[in-house]
């Protein structure tokens, strides 16, 4: 495969990078069984940066086979798991010593600024390792009391080769979600990053042999979900199968889950989280956590609060300091010096948002601010916010997955509360109110996996996230996640019952 080379002279970053662009499988870069390459596009200037290796399901087949010889002879039940913790714990160190580069190659890949690749995703990314890299020692299961004769306790297995397939928004901090959980409870992996971004994914290869993770342990497929993707979530020899993505590509997968070899299946997909904002909030808080909740990562976050319900009485101060904030945003050159919001990730995706946003004007909405291109090249859109909204718009109730937010005014707390319940999502929710009461009461109200008081968007290695309704099945992250991974194996032992 052939190597890619970049450097980086920019105000927020001074280095190059230098890694070969093959799939990983086995712990040897290779070219794709097709010969074929994908393009890989920077969102900042709409041109190439590189070509990776195509995957195929042929290679796909080499993958799995890879890490069940790692899982049957270097890996699974063949270590302990503190020695797995000590490797999870090096890689973590490893990745330390990359942070930069990192967090450079993530915001020429994905668009997203040097500032929050570095900030956010490449060091919750290695907190995550490190969090799971805990508790590779700690997988155990009970013994459990039925009468004196037997003595009955359980193991928790890792389940073996398992498959992960990961978006784009936030594609080294997917990798670690997926790939820490994984490995220490055991299981080997093969990974399909995003056609989009796969760039992070690549590069760990490399940084996991130099933590001396054994060969086949980790395989990286990259290529196009329809073939890849596909592949995996058919694969009679992969026994479960981890998703984020979208709630289309979800469904699929359960499909191909189900009638392939009823392999277990989690998903983290799609979100339309509420916003709510009482009336005795902290108004300027209220503000800056709401222009994080939707404008963050670009709105690329499943989620992104893109639903704001203001109350009545503090309708008119919000939306002068939301929309005033809103058009502060420093929109421009991921590595320049003062940027807030890069481009979006993709042609597509820029499409896509463009395309809300004309329904959004067509169905009778206001733009208030935004609701426009930035820039002539690239794929930048100006942060944007609709108002005189209705219940069955499209901007209102489609996951837009841009920097659009809608704002709606409501007065009664049983009605706001229908509304924001009024969805096929269920992810996350937020509430802002100096009550505590009335915060506990509407955060508990709220059909999502997260509810956040007076704040949004907060996640952490420790605690468990994952959707409610067609928001997804499952939990990552936390010891929740754990579960995800592992079989739960009863062991009777006959001690003094005759038959
Ligand atoms: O996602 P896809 P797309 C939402 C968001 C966005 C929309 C579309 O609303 O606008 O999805 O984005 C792989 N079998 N989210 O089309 O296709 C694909 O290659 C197996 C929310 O880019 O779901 C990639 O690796 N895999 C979300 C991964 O699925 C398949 C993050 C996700 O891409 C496949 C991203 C198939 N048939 C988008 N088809 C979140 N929950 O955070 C595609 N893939």
């Amino acid at each position: 495969p052939s190597t890619f080379e970049y450097k980086w002279d920019t105000p927020k970053y001074k280095g190059q990078t230098s890694f070969s662009t093959g799939l990983f499988i086995g712990g040897q870069f290779v070219d794709g069984s097709g010969g074929t390459t994908i393009d890989v596009i920077n969102p900042t200037t709409g041109k190439l940066i590189t070509t990776i290796s195509e995957g195929t399901e042929k290679d796909v087949d080499a993958a799995v086979d890879a890490a069940q010889k790692a899982f049957d002879t270097v890996w699974g039940l063949k270590v302990g798991g503190l020695e797995r913790s000590q490797l999870l714990w090096d890689l973590a160190q490893v990745m330390e010593k990359h942070k930069e580069e990192l967090a450079a190659i993530e915001a020429l890949d994905n668009g997203k600024t040097y500032d929050w690749a570095y900030g956010t995703d490449v060091t919750f990314a290695i907190e995550v390792v490190k969090y799971f890299a805990g508790w590779a020692d700690k997988i155990s299961g009970q013994t459990i009391e039925t009468d004196e004769r037997k003595l009955i306790y359980t193991r928790h297995e890792p389940i073996g080769v398992v498959g992960q397939i990961i978006p784009w928004n936030f594609p080294l901090l997917m990798w670690s979600w997926k790939i820490a959980p994984a490995l220490a409870t055991g299981n080997t992996i093969v990974l399909k990053p995003s056609e989009f971004t796969p760039l992070t994914a690549i590069r760990m290869c490399g940084l996991i042999k130099e933590a001396g993770i054994p060969d086949g342990v980790v395989n990286i497929v990259t290529g196009y979900g329809q073939t890849v993707g596909a592949a995996i979530s058919a694969h009679m020899k992969i026994e479960k199968v981890a998703f984020t993505g979208s709630t289309l590509v979800g469904r699929k997968i359960m499909e191909a889950a189900a009638k392939s070899n009823l392999k277990t299946v989690t998903l983290e997909l799609g979100g339309k989280s509420p916003n709510i904002i009482y009336d005795d909030a902290d108004l300027e808080q209220a503000v800056n956590w709401a222009a994080h909740g939707i404008f963050w990562n670009h709105g690329q976050a499943c989620c992104a609060g893109s639903r704001i319900f203001v109350q009545a009485g503090i309708y008119d101060k919000f939306m002068e300091k939301f929309v005033a904030k809103a058009r502060s945003i420093k929109v421009g050159d991921p590595f320049g010096p003062d940027t807030e919001q890069g481009p979006q990730v993709s042609q597509i995706q820029y499409d896509r948002i463009m395309g809300y946003i004309n329904s959004g004007k067509e169905e009778g909405a206001t733009v208030v601010t935004g609701g426009d291109r930035n820039g002539s090249e690239g794929y930048f859109i100006n942060p944007t916010i609709f108002t005189d909204v209705k219940p069955d718009m499209k901007i209102v109730q489609e996951e837009i997955f841009g920097p659009v937010g809608v704002v709606i005014k409501f007065t009664d707390e049983d009605d706001v509360i229908r509304q924001a319940n009024d969805t096929v999502y269920g992810l996350a929710a937020a509430v802002f109110t100096q009550n505590l009461n009335r915060a506990i009461e509407t955060a508990h109200r709220l059909q999502a996996g997260t509810a956040w008081i007076n704040c949004v968007n907060q996640l952490h290695a420790q605690v468990p996230f994952g959707g409610y309704k067609q928001s997804g099945i499952g939990r990552e992250l936390g010891e929740y996640a754990l579960a995800n991974y592992t079989n739960v194996k009863a062991v009777h032992i006959n001690l003094q019952h005759k038959k």
